[in-house]
């Protein structure tokens, strides 16, 4: 196990700097009992709980302030577009980008790695051309890829990872080529916690040309992030996942490449003017946001970066850490637990299997004890094929994660192995 574990991994205690029995506070849905136990949330990767600013913030826009944004002379749809463009800053300062412009407001990171493919790839890619994806992302930084492949010719490679779930960096390096266009790199991966290199592959793409695209989805929510001093040509993320509400997400993209993209869908607020014969269309970010957006989205999750800043990305990157090596040490001592991927960086995520119990059979007995986990391949089919297995179990960490509900987990799957019969084996 090379996760380095920190002088409290072995502790009851977590950091008194970090009050996190204060934050869970903050969390009402964390009050709850689930089968007759307390909740015990540990699927973050998947959504994130949402505190209570959010879930305020958002009501008290439907209750005052609920109008169209861009349209209206009226005050009400003033104070809309002024919520709603604050929260663009909001994300901009977040992770640094150099303009608000740069924040593209979307459904997730989903649609933005689409949007990413359709506009930017479709117009620039040529047969022979190849795009570079690792073989740990998930099937939303996969299947873009693909139909753009379909569409212009291009060639998907892929970049292979080794045993202990690190991407093999030389391999990357020596795939590299003129022909290479774009590069679509998982930051850090939601099924095997692997924080990747992003700063060298960058580095090494961008000598050859190469754009880089950086999806985002599982290190905003748990790191300090700033685009700028990355220098990744587009990032991509989703709120929900970032104590945020569903349903809205950034794509961050550097202005010189948003402004020369056509726009990927069209509708109203996208355009300058209308014609039969010719339209022109508006300047970002607006040329990217077709349609009503998701208002109280976009301001919901300006409220989670509020939220997230008045704790500090960096102190919620240090408690995280603590308790994956924590969590690392304690499912050790469980018999007949694999840990899947063991890069010496991870963050906020351990897959498992336990023996020849399937994954599933382990989510619903946990699920009994009111314990959350994801089981399945996490839609990265690929990683469960590279190492020979349907499924893992997936505890994923967020903000408000205590040692309690590791013991929790621990308590869990002992009840696992006695309904299997192989306690003590
Ligand atoms: N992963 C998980 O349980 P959306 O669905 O658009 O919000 O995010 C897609 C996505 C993209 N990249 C990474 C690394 C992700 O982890 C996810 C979402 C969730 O792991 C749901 S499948």
């Amino acid at each position: 196990m090379n996760v380095p574990i920190s002088p409290l991994a072995n502790a009851r205690e977590t950091d008194a700097s970090f009050p996190v029995e204060v934050y869970r506070r903050d969390f009402p849905i964390l009050a709850k009992t689930v089968n007759g136990n307390p909740l015990v949330y540990l699927d973050s990767a998947a959504t994130s709980q949402k505190p209570r600013t959010v879930l305020e913030t958002i009501e008290r826009y439907y209750t005052e302030f609920n109008a169209n944004v861009h349209r209206g002379v009226h005050w009400l749809s003033e104070q809309a577009t002024r919520l709603y463009e604050d929260a663009r800053g909001k994300l901009q300062r977040f992770i640094g980008a150099a303009e608000a412009r740069e924040i593209i407001f979307v459904r997730g990171a989903t649609e933005a790695i689409n949007l990413v493919a359709q506009s930017f790839g479709r117009t620039r890619l040529q047969p022979g051309d190849d795009i570079i994806v690792s073989h740990m992302e998930h099937h939303s930084n996969i299947v873009p890829w693909q139909i753009l492949c379909e569409q212009t010719g291009a060639n998907l490679r892929v970049i292979p990872i080794d045993d202990a779930g690190e991407l093999q960096i030389d391999a990357f390096e020596r795939m590299l080529s003129p022909r290479t266009k774009i590069v679509a790199i998982v930051h850090v991966s939601n099924s095997l916690g692997t924080v990747n290199p992003v700063e060298r592959i960058i580095r090494s793409a961008h000598r050859e040309g190469a754009r880089v695209v950086l999806d985002a989805a599982q290190s905003v929510p748990h790191m300090p992030i700033d685009v700028q001093s990355l220098d990744c040509d587009f990032c991509v993320f989703s709120g929900h996942k970032m104590y945020g509400p569903t349903g809205i997400g950034v794509l961050y993209g550097k202005a010189e490449w948003l402004e020369a993209m056509p726009p990927y869908q069209g509708g109203g607020d996208m355009i300058r003017s209308v014609t039969f014969e010719k339209t022109t269309y508006n300047t970002l970010p607006y040329k990217f946001e077709a349609g009503t957006p998701h208002i109280a989205g976009a301001i919901g999750l300006g409220a989670a970066v509020d939220y997230l800043n008045s704790i500090g990305m960096e102190s919620i990157r240090r408690h995280e850490q603590e308790l994956l090596s924590y969590a690392h040490s304690r499912l050790q001592t469980v018999g007949n637990v694999k840990i899947i991927g063991n890069a010496a960086k991870k963050a906020a995520v351990i897959s498992f299997v336990l023996d020849d119990v399937h994954p599933h059979d382990v989510g619903t007995i946990l699920d009994q004890q009111g314990i959350a986990v994801r089981t399945g391949h996490h839609c990265c089919q690929p990683v469960m094929d590279r190492y020979g297995i349907p499924a893992t179990v997936r505890m994923s960490l967020g903000l408000y994660n205590n040692t309690e509900d590791i013991d929790a987990l621990v308590r869990g799957l002992e009840v696992v192995r006695q309904v299997f019969g192989i306690a003590n084996v």
